[in-house]
């Protein structure tokens, strides 16, 4: 057999994966399992697909993911906690021909930032909105957020969220869907390479709904904290599967490009 160089095979024609032009060097902080960084991987390549680094803004939020501005290689601004849909309704409407995104964990978006977010999303804020939902509070040590599940334990609800003392968990992304200024609403998963494609193709939609101005485009991700769960990587995916995906089912919840007159009108009713 001729000698093949390394040379030979590491060429330009030959390569089938390389990382996203937008992400950057620096090494990231999340915890082995986290979900984070999947996510952030795969809005980067949808900046990347789509030729938009130099036009896409993205709101970081606090939350693990507060450093997301060190990863991304694209503008930022850092929002007090749960405020990044308001300083993204702001960096929009200044610079319209930008895309505008925020990127939001459960409690920074569905607790402190309720608000915001219902607000922004009724105003039908032409932006893109990122929802990670882990279910648990992954920064500051594992306490219940709005969306923990029933029964489990965090570190304020050690012997399980009771409905009693803490009430429901909150489904905000099913009252999203019913404002007539959001276009598009989808809960999806990075746990497998099928939900990943599946994911990216969602992001990629949000984004490309704000050149048609049709409203608020709000993808959730339901997402591991192995940290907060005090689960292996293996296991996080496993139980978010057996447990998350019950109470917080994949798939589109609205996607209303040629029906945003259509369910004002049913509003209105
Ligand atoms: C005004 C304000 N209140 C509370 C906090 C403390 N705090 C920082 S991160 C956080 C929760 C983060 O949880 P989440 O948004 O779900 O993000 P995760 O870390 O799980 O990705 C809280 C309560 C803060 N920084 N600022
Ligand atoms: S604490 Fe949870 S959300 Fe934060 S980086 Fe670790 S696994 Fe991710
Ligand atoms: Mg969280």
């Amino acid at each position: 057999m001729a000698d093949i160089d390394i040379k030979d095979i590491i060429k330009e024609e030959n390569l089938i994966y390389t990382k996203p032009k937008v992400i950057t060097d620096t090494v990231m902080h999340y915890c082995p399992g986290c979900s984070h960084g999947v996510a952030h991987k795969l809005v980067a390549e949808v900046i990347d697909d789509m030729d938009i680094q130099d036009k896409t803004i993205g709101i970081s939020p606090v939350g693990c993911s507060v450093l997301a501005y060190n990863y991304l290689d694209i503008d930022w601004q850092q929002a007090a906690h749960g405020r990044a849909p308001a300083l993204a309704t702001a960096a929009k409407r200044l610079m319209p021909n930008h895309y505008v995104f925020t990127y939001q964990g459960d409690g920074d978006l569905a607790s402190i930032g309720a608000a915001e977010i219902l607000h922004a999303c009724n105003r039908g804020e032409n932006i893109t909105v990122i929802f990670i939902n882990n279910a648990i509070y992954g920064m500051t040590g594992g306490q219940m957020a709005p969306t923990t599940l029933v029964g489990m334990k965090t570190a304020t609800s050690p012997y399980g969220r009771s409905t009693e003392l803490n009430g429901y968990p909150l489904k905000i992304t099913e009252l999203i869907a019913q404002l007539p200024g959001v276009a598009y609403v989808t809960r999806q998963s990075v746990h497998t390479p099928a939900a990943v494609r599946k994911t990216k193709k969602a992001i990629r939609k949000g984004f490309e709904n704000q050149d048609k101005k049709i409203g608020t485009s709000f993808i959730e991700i339901v997402s591991t904290c192995s940290s907060g769960w005090k689960l292996s990587p293996v296991k996080s995916n496993e139980w978010m599967e057996e447990h998350m995906f019950k109470f917080y089912p994949l798939g589109d919840l609205k996607d209303s490009e040629k029906e945003s007159e259509e369910s004002y009108k049913k509003y209105i009713e």
